[in-house]
């Protein structure tokens, strides 16, 4: 099994958009760690913690300033960063048009929607584009002060050949690597250079509308490993490198060749820490106040355009159209958590998600029930627990989706009387977890069917189809998925090389 400890055996540093907490102020004005509870970083976090390694990102904060000193955790934090010292910390720092042109522009108006086949939703625009380029490159330049001080850190003990570790993450550092690589070969520094990417990678047919597709493949290249969730994401990166870029690849082995380096490709999907929700499942107090005769349909998103919410709710509403015995006896609970809220499109999707809703349930609604409960913010992973243990099916339709979490994350939770999982095939998370029943988000008429039969579906069923979904995540988790890159890239103590992770 992968999720058992083995050591890392060179020097690790992390990199990623944003740290793995955010500064924020306190009430006496002071800048403060605040917690930030994504599945990378639970497992990551300690990992780096142990090896005593280096985390470089944004703090999400314009109060730090690039003199000012990271501050050190509460001393009552439990979160799993608790152990980073601010010395194992390297702030990027990025002033507001940065966030803007690169955050906002780029990343958001440009690679999101495109790397998820919605390019009609893709703005280029090249200013943004060459600020994504300077804020990738002054992350290279955090990277290399880092790596240069853990190269002296070997030399200084006599080790003269283990290549530190850098592990890139996500779509907003996809040229990151190019710097890193040229400087690499220009001062003859020693070091592996691996990649995760979290969002799916698309087609060539929609890689090709991007201006910029050939450094962006290049950047991608710069690597010495590069990993997707699923096979498909890998075959389409691969795919374009040929096209693109003339590559010479082997897509049995997953391997591309440029300028005489080989780069190997790999798909290892993300889980989760599943033995942390069960926990959270098992001690959390219930959070839903519904009568027992009343099944709750639960939703659990960021707000964003790729989740498929608009035709997750009309479809809601056709499911009580076409099945009126459902009516006062199932509720949607919708948990919609901010997301992007500066750029236009998440602004006007939020708009148009409460209109949807309001139209709906005024249309269904009675003096004692109405057919949707909508929350728009966060919850504590508490309470999201106590959500995913107590509804009776989890509602998970993305139009299109790296993986999806959300989906393992009920599983995990589903330690009563099982409900049911509806998953849509264009999540990463589709490919795996066979037992859900899968459905076509844009298909409103068959999702209003597949609704009905999970409702309806009888207990032994929901036991055999939850059992098997619970033992694939346990198994599969996060520590997994972790352990398998390390063990990709050659990096861990006990083996040659070889992540088995398939
Ligand atoms: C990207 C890719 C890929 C949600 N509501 C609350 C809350 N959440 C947490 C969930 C889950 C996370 O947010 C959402 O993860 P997803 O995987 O569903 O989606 P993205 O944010 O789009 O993540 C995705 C992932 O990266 C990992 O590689 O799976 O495909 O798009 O963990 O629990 N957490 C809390 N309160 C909430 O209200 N505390």
């Amino acid at each position: 099994m992968g999720n058992k400890k083995r050591e890392i055996n060179a020097p690790l540093i992390v990199v990623s958009n944003r740290l793995p907490f955010v500064l924020g102020k306190n009430a006496d004005g002071d800048l403060v760690r605040k917690q930030s509870a994504g599945g990378l970083v639970t497992a990551v976090a300690p990992v780096v913690v142990e090896c005593n390694g280096t985390w470089i990102g944004w703090s999400g904060s314009f109060d730090l300033k690039p003199n000012d000193p990271i501050p050190e955790s509460d001393p009552e934090d439990k979160a799993p960063t608790a152990g980073l010292k601010s010395s194992q910390i390297i702030p990027v720092h990025l002033d507001k048009s940065e966030i803007e042109e690169f955050y906002n522009g780029c990343c958001n108006g440009t690679f999101w929607p495109l790397f998820h086949s919605m390019p009609d939703r893709a703005n280029f625009v090249s200013r943004d584009w060459k600020t994504y380029c300077k804020v990738n490159d002054k992350f290279a330049d955090c990277t290399l002060a880092a790596l240069r001080d853990a190269i002296k850190k070997l030399d200084a003990a006599g080790d003269y050949h283990t290549a530190p570790l850098v592990w890139i993450h996500d779509y907003q550092l996809l040229t990151t690597a190019t710097k890193i690589r040229q400087v690499c070969e220009a001062e003859n520094l020693r070091c592996k250079l691996g990649f995760f990417l979290h969002i799916p990678f698309p087609s060539w047919d929609i890689m090709r509308l991007l201006p910029w597709d050939d450094q962006i493949l290049q950047g991608m290249l710069a690597y010495d490993f590069t990993a997707f969730h699923i096979e498909d994401y890998c075959l389409n990166f691969i795919d374009c490198c040929c096209r693109r870029l003339g590559c010479r690849v082997d897509r049995t082995n997953m391997l591309v060749e440029l300028a005489g380096r080989t780069i190997q490709v790999k798909a290892l999907p993300i889980g989760i820490p599943f033995d942390r929700f069960v926990q959270l499942s098992e001690k959390a107090p219930a959070f839903l106040n519904m009568s027992d005769d009343v099944k709750v349909i639960l939703g659990v998103d960021r707000l964003d355009y790729t989740k498929g919410l608009v035709h997750r709710i009309l479809a809601f509403e056709k499911f009580l159209d076409k099945y009126p015995e459902h009516r006062e006896k199932v509720v949607l609970l919708q948990i919609s958590v901010p997301s992007r809220t500066d750029v236009k499109e998440y602004k006007q999707l939020k708009d148009e998600t409460e209109l949807l809703i309001g139209r709906i349930n005024g249309r269904f609604s009675m003096p004692n029930w109405s057919p949707i409960r909508y929350i728009y913010g966060c919850l504590s992973q508490e309470q999201l627990a106590a959500l995913y243990r107590d509804c009776a099916v989890a509602l998970v339709t993305p139009l299109r989706d790296g993986m999806n979490l959300v989906a393992k994350e009920f599983v995990a939770c589903q330690i009563r009387t099982p409900g049911v999982l509806i998953l849509s095939p264009f999540a990463g998370a589709g490919g795996t977890m066979h037992e859900a029943l899968l459905v076509n988000p844009y298909e409103l008429d068959e999702m209003a069917n597949v609704l009905h039969r999970a409702l309806r579906m009888p207990l032994d069923e929901r036991e055999l189809r939850m059992t098997q979904l619970r033992h694939r995540e346990q198994l599969l988790d996060v520590n997994y998925w972790m352990t398998s890159f390390f063990s990709s890239m050659g990096a861990l103590g006990d083996d040659a090389g070889d992540g088995n992770a398939d």
